[in-house]
């Protein structure tokens, strides 16, 4: 896997290590050794928890199990667009690392989906080309029962006395965990209280940032990168800077549970293996019995069995993986993100000087020959379920009113960009046909074809063709729309990613539903890629 770094990105990762390791050699080698904070915890008194209870043990298991799942479906989807950036647009040669070897090229057009990259299935879930659909799949369906899991942990820890071990009472923990720290780092252990009952300074500090920082972190950040909510709380994604910084520190977070679980594990094996894997395992204090380390290892088995079962229903079952999400998220999404109505807030200034490309060039002559002549031909039919069907020309369009908006567009595999659209508003075409009451899903289909052929098309409910800057663009940035980025007309529906987005829009359709196009799971990527299942919700 190749992985390249900016010059100022390996700067920064050696000032991290400097600050840490070299700071803590440096007081060892000047100053000696600091005395050991573990020798001064406070005794243990009546009122402290007792040991690890049942359901600490078993969250503390599910959260590992869950945490693995979402780790690996989450790199599969990060390498679906192999670079993480500061900046909302995505320019090319701005990306502070990349798990790429290639440089986007200036001289052509070069895809984003081209530019994907896949894992090995030992690393990625699942690993192999083209599976953001399913990576995604897995990490949303693991996401809500981690989330149960940890919110069931912490009210535990409330109505327990279990937060005392965790939750620090006083700033002393700060510079007695770079005491225990300069201990470890230069090999020199610490003597350790019994973690069953207390835990050193450092080891207490470390937990309480996986639990209280990181996961909540991880989830802000997750929902940052939302096209829902960016276009509605513009807000938002600047917590993190912007939506890419909001990805990039969403792998940041990814990256320290990495290198918790490397050091935790190796820390847990270093002080006591057996007993403490009793503390976790069994929930006793055991110092002679083998029965937790068994049963831990029985527990890490299992997860790499499901990872096998997992692979397995990735390739053999992956509608059921695709309904299972949308039975999940796909309901509490329609609730409320999907409600979610875009709002106007981006300026000429912040419009991306750079705009990624995505989809196949349509190639049949139809579309050509449209092209030669400027699309003076062109005519949008539309039709379906509608008291007034039509047939439309750009001209006819134009005359109807234009619209423009500028706004954050969120492809699915990662990457955004911001652009002005101008042209017809949806709801306008909408008043214009007259859609039966029956109608309730609104198909567009493009001149090109899907990543698998076929033509490309998707549907959108009625309710979100009707929501502000929904729009039939025939412009971007203020001139003609590229033929690479959909002419003469492509669609723009704000709150939803980008493969909902319609390029080379040739006709229009309203239906009943929209099982009843294509191979009926609402749009080609759905139908050949297991994304998202979105429609009429
Ligand atoms: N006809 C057609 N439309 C399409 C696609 C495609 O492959 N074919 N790709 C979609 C995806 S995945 C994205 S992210 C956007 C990209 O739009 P852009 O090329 O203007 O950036 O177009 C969408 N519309
Ligand atoms: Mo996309």
């Amino acid at each position: 896997m190749y992985i390249g770094l900016k010059p100022y990105t390996w700067l920064a990762f050696f000032l991290v290590i400097f600050l840490t390791v070299g700071v803590a050699w440096i007081q060892y080698l000047v100053f000696g050794l600091p005395n050991d904070p573990s020798i001064q915890l406070p005794p243990v008194t009546a009122a402290d928890p007792k040991g690890f209870p049942w359901w600490l043990c078993l969250s503390h298991w599910v959260n590992f199990f869950f945490l693995i799942l979402i780790i690996r479906s989450g790199l599969s989807i990060l390498v679906d667009h192999p670079r993480l950036y500061w900046n909302r647009g995505c320019a090319r040669d701005t990306e502070w690392i990349r798990f790429t070897p290639i440089k986007v090229p200036d001289n052509k057009v070069w895809t984003a989906k081209e530019d994907a990259r896949y894992l090995n299935p030992v690393i990625g879930l699942p690993g192999y080309r083209h599976t953001v659909g399913l990576a995604r799949c897995w990490h949303f369906i693991t996401v809500p029962f981690f989330l149960l899991n940890g919110i069931v942990f912490i009210v535990m820890l409330f109505v327990t006395n279990q937060w005392k071990r965790l939750i620090p009472t006083s700033w002393n923990i700060v510079p007695d965990s770079w005491k225990v720290f300069v201990h470890y780092t230069t090999f020199n252990m610490p003597i350790e209280p019994n973690g069953f009952y207390h835990y050193n300074a450092l080891q207490q500090l470390s937990y309480f940032g996986v639990v209280f920082i990181l996961a909540p972190v991880a989830m802000l950040s997750g929902m940052a990168m939302s096209p829902a909510i960016e276009n509605r709380f513009h807000w938002f994604p600047k917590l993190f800077g912007n939506r890419q910084g909001a990805r990039s520190i969403h792998f940041l977070v990814m990256q320290a549970y990495v290198a918790f679980i490397i050091i935790h594990v190796a820390m847990v094996a270093a002080t006591g293996f057996a007993r403490n894997m009793n503390h976790i395992v069994a929930s006793n204090d055991n110092t002679v019995s083998y029965a937790g380390l068994y049963g831990g290892i029985a527990i890490i088995l299992f997860t790499i069995l499901f990872g096998f079962a997992a692979h397995w229903l990735s390739w053999r079952r992956p509608r059921s993986l695709q309904h299972t999400e949308a039975a999940i998220n796909g309901t509490l999404w329609g609730l409320n993100i999907n409600k979610l109505k875009p709002q106007r807030y981006f300026k000429k200034e912040d419009i991306s000087p750079y705009f990624w490309v995505n989809g196949k060039m349509p190639n049949p002559d139809e579309w050509r020959n449209l092209v030669k002549n400027d699309f003076k031909d062109y005519k949008l039919r539309v039709s379906g379920l509608v008291e007034n069907p039509v047939e439309l020309s750009l001209e006819d369009m134009m005359k109807l009113g234009k619209d423009q908006n500028i706004t954050m567009h969120h492809c699915i595999q990662g990457w955004t960009g911001i652009a002005e659209w101008g042209g017809l508003s949806i709801s306008k075409l909408i008043e214009l046909v007259k859609p039966h009451p029956s109608a309730t899903t609104v198909v567009f289909y493009s001149f090109g074809e899907g990543l698998y052929g076929g033509v490309y098309y998707d549907t959108h409910s009625l309710d979100n063709c009707l929501k502000p800057e929904s729009i039939l663009a025939w412009e971007m940035n203020y001139e003609t729309l590229p033929d690479k980025h959909g002419a003469p007309l492509r669609l723009r529906v704000e709150n939803q990613l980008g493969y909902k987005m319609v390029k080379w829009v040739k006709s229009i359709e309203f239906v009943e539903s929209y099982e009843q196009v294509g191979k009926g799971f609402g749009g080609k990527n759905e139908d050949d890629e297991f994304f998202d299942l979105l429609a009429d919700t």
